[in-house]
């Protein structure tokens, strides 16, 4: 017993039963923030700082309380007080931390590295507003300041502070710290989120995510990713990575020299995974420190540096590779850019002949990946065909000269939260059916004892439709959304962009829009749902938005069809909306062009949730099918090496798939005058233009096949027996993607931490 009702007493003056959900939860809050206050921290002589521009924690209170082994006395006392921890967590605020699948990573590894009791914490900023609050007006994207810090938190403030030295002026950081306690362990560790106390909201113009770029000292931790679209705008992405990355670095210095490091072994303490290459600038800024600040001459720092620092890639798309003007890193920061400068002079001497792999280029731009790979001693990719491409293809240049730095860590889940806090009625049909065990070792394949259970089957079956239940009553509740609970849920939920090609999925809906208003009615009512966000300054991935919220109310308006298909997009989509669609989906399109999608984690959570997987070879996918047999998955499209050789011969023109016959009338479709009267021409037209004739995403390449397969998998579903037959194998061969392999993998071949 938890006494929750002396605790609303004392604190609150009331029983528990009087009290808001908002009151309950900062009881709660509290009772696990005073739990986890008195727990050790890990420990080890080595430690890792795993730091990243994002970390997408989504909700914390489930997640702690599970971890803490405190989930089910306080799920019992709720219950006895007519409330429940899904009413009460809908008044906690999501901390707006991140953007997608590298940040919502970093999240599940911090869980994994705390439940293997590794001595590791998260680095990042405390972005006071986030990326920003979606939401759609006319059928378009609109913004607002994400004000998660307006209601109670789980950050603690801490009395740590260091100067960060600016070209032109130094600040002084703060210190924010959350506590992150692993699945039932005695030690804890910290996600470290440093920020700026001048940081001023105010500065922010009404009703919208505008303000003055040049103001750092006020604007510089309010926005996570703020518009890079002029100068001022790429000024401060360097002002605020090159806060993250010293105060990082003086910190694990700092910690280093307390557990007994004298600098020179610092390679020994610590350990800095480096997630994507937003943090590179750690590796000048650790040299910038061993020389200045300890007396270490230039190369023996560079040569710590070496030993200290590892990069994990998440991305082959050139366009996010990042590359700054050696000019602007000079205005903002101009140590590290004569740091910069003399690696670049490093690298130009021992490899003159390769322009491939200088770090600063002819143009004077420098590329952050280079920096990365050169002077750190591992690179990761985050599935096998992607860094099967990065040795050869995007980084074959690198791989022949460091084969041995290269490693594959295929991305994992934590099952806490994608299992355990988010499907509780599925974890306890696993119990029930095979134990508890797997809560330690994530392996499920008992479950395939009963692929021809009748009694199972019934229970799964019956397990999904509660979970759509659920889903429906928070979308009614939350958007006044209506979705109809016998139909087949269909989801898309990812950062919008063309690679991902939510605009192919989009033009299967305009296929099935005609095929129902030509009678051909499917057997089970459909929903289809997306969910993601556009960037601000991406005017095509926002025109994809607008197609699928225009078809969306054609739909709804069209009597005929509206029975038969229904078109949602969940506005804002954060971990707190995945963890209501995930457990309730049927269908996870994991549709991207093949070689583009590093890896994907929202099919692993989809899988272990038993959707199947419409699926190109593509990332993750690919071991997906590998895990699962290819008869319980739906893969269609072109394979990586075609498209790959597509790019490298310049092979792919839109024109000779649009002018397809079941092609054409679907495209065309986009600038009828029905659609247009929910739509806007200028968007529309732009987008058609774009499909038609650049296409750069080939969305055109794979419609054929795709609109078959989806149709397959629609037919399928009406055998129900067979269909939740292939859901258990799913999830019973989930377990490998488990993030807490991919910790071990990370430790045993990277970090080296004690356990
Ligand atoms: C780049 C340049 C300038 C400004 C911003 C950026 C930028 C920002 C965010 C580049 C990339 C990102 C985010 C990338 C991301 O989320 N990648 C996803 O990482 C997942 C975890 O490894 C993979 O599963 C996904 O396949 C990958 O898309």
């Amino acid at each position: 017993m938890l006494n929750l009702n002396e605790r609303a007493q004392a604190q609150f003056n009331q029983p528990l039963s009087e009290l808001s959900h908002a009151e309950i939860y900062k009881i709660l809050l509290d009772l696990v923030q005073e739990k986890t206050a008195a727990m050790p921290q890990n420990e080890g002589k080595r430690k890792l700082y795993y730091i990243s521009a994002e970390f997408l924690i989504g909700k914390l209170l489930s997640n702690n309380l599970l971890n803490l082994g405190l989930y089910d006395d306080v799920a019992a006392e709720l219950a006895e007080n007519g409330t429940s921890l899904a009413e009460v967590e809908e008044a906690e605020a999501e901390p707006s931390l991140g953007n997608g699948g590298l940040g919502r990573l970093a999240a599940c590894f911090l869980d994994s590295i705390a439940t293997l009791g590794l001595n590791g914490d998260g680095v990042g900023l405390n972005y006071h507003f986030g990326l920003f609050r979606q939401y759609f007006e006319d059928n378009k994207q609109s913004y607002k300041p994400d004000e998660w810090l307006d209601h109670p938190t789980w950050l603690n403030k801490s009395d740590i502070s260091y100067k960060v030295p600016f070209g032109k002026f130094t600040l002084q950081s703060t210190l924010y710290e959350i506590d992150v306690p692993g699945y039932n362990q005695p030690n804890v560790n910290k996600l470290r989120l440093f920020d700026l106390d001048t940081v001023n909201p105010e500065i922010i113009e009404e009703s919208s995510i505008n303000f003055d770029k040049t103001q750092i000292e006020e604007n510089l931790t309010l926005f996570l990713y703020p518009d890079d679209s002029d100068r001022n705008g790429n000024l401060l992405r360097i002002y605020q990575q090159y806060f993250m990355v010293s105060n990082g670095a003086q910190l694990a210095i700092q910690e280093a020299i307390e557990r007994g490091s004298n600098i020179h072994d610092l390679a020994e303490y610590v350990v800095v995974q480096i997630n994507d290459t937003h943090p590179t600038f750690i590796i000048p800024e650790f040299v910038r420190l061993l020389t200045t600040e300890h007396g270490i001459d230039f190369e023996e720092a560079v040569e710590i540096t070496r030993n200290v620092v590892a990069f994990t890639n998440h991305t082959i798309l050139s366009e996010a590779l990042e590359k700054w003007p050696l000019s602007d890193i000079h205005e903002v920061i101009p140590e590290i850019a004569k740091i910069i400068t003399k690696l670049d002079e490093i690298i130009k001497d021992e490899f003159p002949d390769k322009p491939a792999v200088q770090i600063i280029d002819k143009w004077g731009t420098v590329h952050m990946a280079s920096i990365a790979i050169h002077f750190g001693f591992s690179i990761n990719g985050v599935a096998a065909l992607h860094t099967e491409i990065l040795k050869n293809n995007e980084l074959n240049h690198f791989y022949e000269i460091y084969p041995e730095k290269f490693s594959n860590k295929t991305n994992g889940i934590t099952f806490r939260r994608w299992l355990m806090a988010s499907n509780p009625s599925l974890t306890n049909f696993i119990d029930e059916h095979i134990g508890t065990k797997w809560r330690e070792d994530a392996d499920l394949t008992d479950l395939l004892a009963f692929e021809n259970d009748d009694k199972a089957l019934d229970e799964l079956r019956r397990i999904k439709r509660e979970n759509k239940n659920a889903l429906a009553d928070h979308l009614q509740r939350t958007r006044d959304i209506n979705i109809d609970r016998h139909s087949i849920v269909d989801v898309q939920i990812k950062r919008i962009h063309e690679y991902k090609r939510q605009q192919m999925l989009a033009l299967y809906i305009i296929y099935k829009y005609h095929e129902i208003k030509a009678g051909n009615i499917p057997g089970t009512p459909i929903t289809i749902i997306f969910g993601g966000k556009a960037a601000p300054a991406y005017t095509i991935a926002k025109d994809i938005i607008h197609l699928i919220l225009s078809l969306s109310e054609l739909i709804e308006n069209d009597l005929d069809v509206a029975p038969h298909l229904k078109v949602v997009f969940v506005d804002n989509y954060n971990v707190s909306e995945a963890e209501y669609l995930i457990p309730a989906a049927n269908i996870s399109e994991q549709i991207s062009l093949a070689s583009k999608e590093a890896s994907g984690t929202g099919n692993m959570k989809f899988m272990l949730n038993g959707a199947l997987t419409i699926m190109t070879w593509d990332g993750a996918n690919v071991e997906i099918a590998e895990q699962v047999g290819e008869e319980n998955v739906y893969p269609f499209g072109k394979s990586s090496e075609e498209i790959v050789n597509l790019y490298a011969t310049d092979g792919y023109d839109p024109q000779d798939y649009y002018k397809q016959e079941r092609i054409q009338p679907i495209v065309d479709f986009i600038i009828s005058d029905e659609l247009m009267a929910y739509g806007i021409p200028e968007r529309l037209n732009r987008l058609y233009n774009d499909i038609t004739n650049k296409d750069y995403f080939m969305a055109l390449i794979d419609l054929e096949e795709f609109i078959d397969v989806k149709e397959k998998v629609y037919y399928d579903y009406e055998d129900r027996r067979d269909w939740t037959r292939r859901s258990l194998i799913n999830i019973a061969n989930a377990g490998y993607f488990s993030a807490d392999r991919t910790i071990a993998e990370y430790n045993k071949d990277i970090w080296h931490l004690d356990q």
